[in-house]
């Protein structure tokens, strides 16, 4: 059905590709002297000349150019007298043209400048001062008009009459162009070729029954952006073609029933940004595509949509829905994408989307007063649902339960994030084999059940980011192989996870994104990540992290594995040489120094004071003093006299310890306690006894010993694969995200 004009599409797409300002060798050139300059038309104040054939140069202020075969003149102006073109021109394209200097377009002007095979015009945000009704007269190969924001004001209905070519017309964001009063019998254009015309932001008050009853090729027609509000029911009905009608961002209360009455082709609707309050009564009959977002739509009945019972896609979100009746979408049986996002609604019935057996994505997020899925999950009238993608974020929700998810056995993509759930059942996923992206991230999770993922070996993306997360069992991993992207920042997380008895060889080792920023991780050791052979990416920054041989070894590994400490590589590759300069980002080398290379004088005030090793706050002097120290060959002189004055300290600190972890219960002190201990012992780190001590007191003092692990990366780019979208004009194609193996 959107076929033909999806090609026009296309084709415009081309044509605008082909605009650009892009040379290849079958231009040849003449008298361009500064070829740097060559594409700067705008700036370009000196003849520049191009030939295209022997006999005639491209005209002054203009930049002729070949690509694909079409040849494109790029102009600052249009001149008739002073530039000639040559006849082999297809393109001619003015942007942004001197607005003291408007553009003219006087009868036959094209024909005159010697534009004769002109396919393509786009002159855009400009000033066209005045369109004579003659100016396009005699361009038989036009096919393509672009006239957006030029200020344009009057169009005789003649202007395109003879262009029995021209397909695509684009008038949109001309506020004062001049349309058909209401009640008159004028009409718009006379254009009967045109399949595609745009008219959005014109200020257009009103479309007669008239205004566009010479233009029946109408395939698309947009008139977003305008004033429109009362309808009359004959406005399309001359329109027998029309596919897809844009009407977003209006006034429209409501739509007369019969509207699209004689509209059988119509695929494509958008309605979003009107204040229309329902849609019940429109009769469409092949309706696939209702967009109809930010309304006034509140309440959606039982019958609301019996007049478009094909649809496909179907937008409702950011409407203040606040109920919707459990049979509302019963009759929508090709339904495939609905999103009820960003609405107000408290309930969510079990039957709702019981006969919607083709939806795929299933949307309900930002509906903060829902706080509940269904207990035993939604009902299917067939087995169970094809449902690949599922956002329920941001819904308040305060438990998942373990039935929540039963008829979602193809989910592949869940989007639980900002909600308040603080346990999941191994039941709750078990259900979804496919799963290869949960994002969990802040909700009130402070531990993973070790099973939870057991039946989701597909899984490759968790995030559990800004959960309050103190423990978290490697276990949790152990069947998901192809786990490659794993955020647990903003936790509470002491450890990340103790090199452990139980660990495969294999746990993790797909594992190339880690983030655990943002933690309370005191202590980072090699065997921890050593299964984690494809690690690109590790950040842990923002942890009270203490230095030790362990933490060195780490630091070296992960220098020497080439893994990332963020994003960013080539920040990281300037890092080095460019430290100072560049504070935003760190190497290993940098965090290593920062974490054990206090400078001396320092650590001998044993300064008890909670480790920060955000390296943003790290000053730029005290990373000079740090490095001079480095390569003073007599630091070590120092150590002994240093490290047997820290054991004293130490005894004493461990005693102290020792009697407030008998007096404080509460793991955050805990916390900081021993963070302070080890800040104080940093200085030791190179002395063998030190380092006993030290591994000692971080055994006794930072608790719980549960290996953690938690990893988790955005969801944002799940592979589209187009082919597989069944229906075809559609906006949500280009959101669509569809996981190859659906
Ligand atoms: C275009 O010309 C440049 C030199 O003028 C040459 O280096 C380049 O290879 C040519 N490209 C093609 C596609 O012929
Ligand atoms: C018309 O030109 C405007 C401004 O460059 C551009 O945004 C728009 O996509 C063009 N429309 C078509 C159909 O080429
Ligand atoms: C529209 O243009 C055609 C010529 O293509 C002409 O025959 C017809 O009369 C015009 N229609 C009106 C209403 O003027
Ligand atoms: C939009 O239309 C309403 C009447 O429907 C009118 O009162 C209002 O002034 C118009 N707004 C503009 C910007 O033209
Ligand atoms: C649905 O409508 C909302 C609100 O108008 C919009 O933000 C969103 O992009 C739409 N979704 C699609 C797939 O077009
Ligand atoms: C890593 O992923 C690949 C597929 O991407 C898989 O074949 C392989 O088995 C995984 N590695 C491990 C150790 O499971
Ligand atoms: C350790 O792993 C084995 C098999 O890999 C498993 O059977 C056992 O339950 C695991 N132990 C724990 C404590 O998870
Ligand atoms: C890790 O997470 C923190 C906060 O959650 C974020 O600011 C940071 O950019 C993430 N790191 C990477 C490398 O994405
Ligand atoms: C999940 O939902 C949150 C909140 O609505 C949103 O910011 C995020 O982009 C979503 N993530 C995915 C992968 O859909
Ligand atoms: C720079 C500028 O104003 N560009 C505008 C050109 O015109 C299009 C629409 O006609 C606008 O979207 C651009 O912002």
């Amino acid at each position: 059905m959107g076929v033909r004009y999806r090609e026009l599409l296309l084709l415009a797409a081309c044509a605008c590709a082909l605009a650009a300002p892009e040379t290849t060798n079958k231009t040849i050139k003449k008298d361009v002297k500064d070829l740097d300059n060559y594409d700067d038309y705008d700036s370009a104040d000196e003849v520049q000349e191009v030939l295209f054939n022997e006999d005639r140069p491209c005209p002054r202020d203009c930049i002729c150019t070949v690509s694909q075969g079409y040849r494109i003149a790029k102009c600052n102006r249009l001149e008739v007298g002073v530039q000639k073109f040559g006849e082999d021109i297809t393109d001619l394209v003015i942007d942004h043209a001197d607005p003291t200097n408007p553009i003219k377009l006087d009868d036959f002007i094209f024909k005159k400048l010697g534009l004769h095979q002109i396919a393509t015009v786009k002159i855009v945000n400009s000033t066209i001062s005045y369109v004579g009704p003659n100016a396009f007269h005699g361009l038989h190969e036009l096919y393509a008009v672009n006239l957006s924001n030029n200020k344009l004001k009057n169009l005789d209905p003649e202007t395109f009459v003879t262009n029995k070519k021209l397909l695509l017309l684009t008038l949109s964001n001309n506020p004062s162009l001049k349309f058909p009063a209401a009640g008159s019998e004028k009409y718009f254009l006379n254009a009967s070729s045109v399949q595609e015309l745009d008219v959005s932001f014109c200020n257009m008050q009103y479309i007669t029954a008239n205004t566009f009853k010479n233009m029946p090729g109408l395939m698309y027609l947009n008139v977003a952006g305008n004033n429109l509000s009362d309808m009359d029911p004959n406005t399309f009905k001359k329109l027998l073609d029309l596919e897809e009608l844009d009407l977003s961002d209006n006034n429209l209360k409501s739509l007369p029933d019969d509207i699209f009455s004689e509209n059988t082709e119509l695929a494509t609707l958008h309605i979003l940004k009107n204040p229309i309050d329902t849609v019940y009564g429109l009769q469409i009959s092949d309706l696939l595509t209702l967009n109809a977002g930010q309304t006034n739509i509140k309440f959606v009945g039982p019958s609301m949509f019996n007049g478009m019972t094909y649809i496909a896609n179907l937008n409702l979100s950011g409407n203040s829905i606040e109920k919707i009746h459990n049979q509302a979408f019963h009759k929508l049986v090709e339904l495939n994408y609905l999103d009820l996002s960003f609405n107000d609604l408290d309930f969510m019935s079990s039957i709702l989307i019981k006969e919607n057996i083709e939806l795929d994505i299933f949307k309900i997020s930002n509906n903060p007063r829902l706080k509940h899925l269904p207990t035993d999950g939604f009902e299917c009238s067939a087995d169970q649902f094809n449902i690949y993608l599922f956002d329920a974020s941001n819904c308040g929700l305060e438990e998942i339960f373990d039935n929540s998810l039963k008829t979602f056995t193809a989910l592949s993509v869940i989007n639980l994030s900002d909600n308040k759930i603080r346990t999941i059942s191994e039941k709750v996923f078990s259900i979804s084999p496919k799963l290869v992206e949960v994002n969990l991230a802040y909700n009130l999770l402070t531990t993973l059940n070790a099973k939870v993922f057991e039946n989701n070996n597909e899984l490759g993306k968790l995030n559990l980011q800004g959960n309050p997360l103190t423990v978290l069992s490697a276990e949790v991993f152990s069947h998901t192989p192809l786990m490659t992207w794993l955020d647990m920042s903003r936790a509470e997380l002491t450890y990340l996870w103790k090199s452990g008895k139980n660990h495969t060889e294999t746990l993790l080792s797909n594992l190339t994104f880690l983030n655990v920023s943002h933690n309370r991780i005191t202590e980072i050791k090699q065997s921890e990540l050593d299964k984690l052979n494809k690690l690109r990416t590790l950040d842990i920054s923002n942890n009270p992290l203490a230095c030790s041989r362990d933490f060195e070894n780490l630091m070296n590994w992960l220098s020497t594995r080439k893994v990332s400490p963020n994003a960013v590589s080539e920040n990281v590759a300037n890092m080095a040489k460019d430290a100072k300069d560049d504070d935003e980002t760190y190497s290993w080398e940098f965090l290593t120094r920062k974490t054990c290379g206090a400078a001396l004088p320092h650590a001998m005030q044993l300064d008890v004071k909670l480790m920060d090793n955000d390296v943003d706050d790290l000053e730029t002097e005290e990373y000079q003093e740090v490095s001079t120290e480095e390569q003073d060959h007599g630091k070590y002189e120092y150590l002994w006299p240093i490290c047997i004055a820290i054991l004293g300290a130490l005894l004493l600190l461990v005693i102290l310890g020792k009697i407030v972890m008998m007096m404080c219960s509460r793991r955050t002190q805990q916390i900081r306690y021993n963070s302070a201990i080890i800040a104080a012992m940093q200085a030791g780190r190179t002395k063998k006894d030190c380092g006993l001590v030290y591994q000692q007191l971080s055994e006794d003092l930072t608790g719980p010993k549960t290996p953690k692990l938690s990893r988790y990366q955005p969801l944002q780019t799940v592979t589209v694969n187009a082919s597989n979208l069944s229906y075809e004009s559609s906006p949500f194609h280009q959101q669509n995200i569809v996981p190859e193996h659906v």
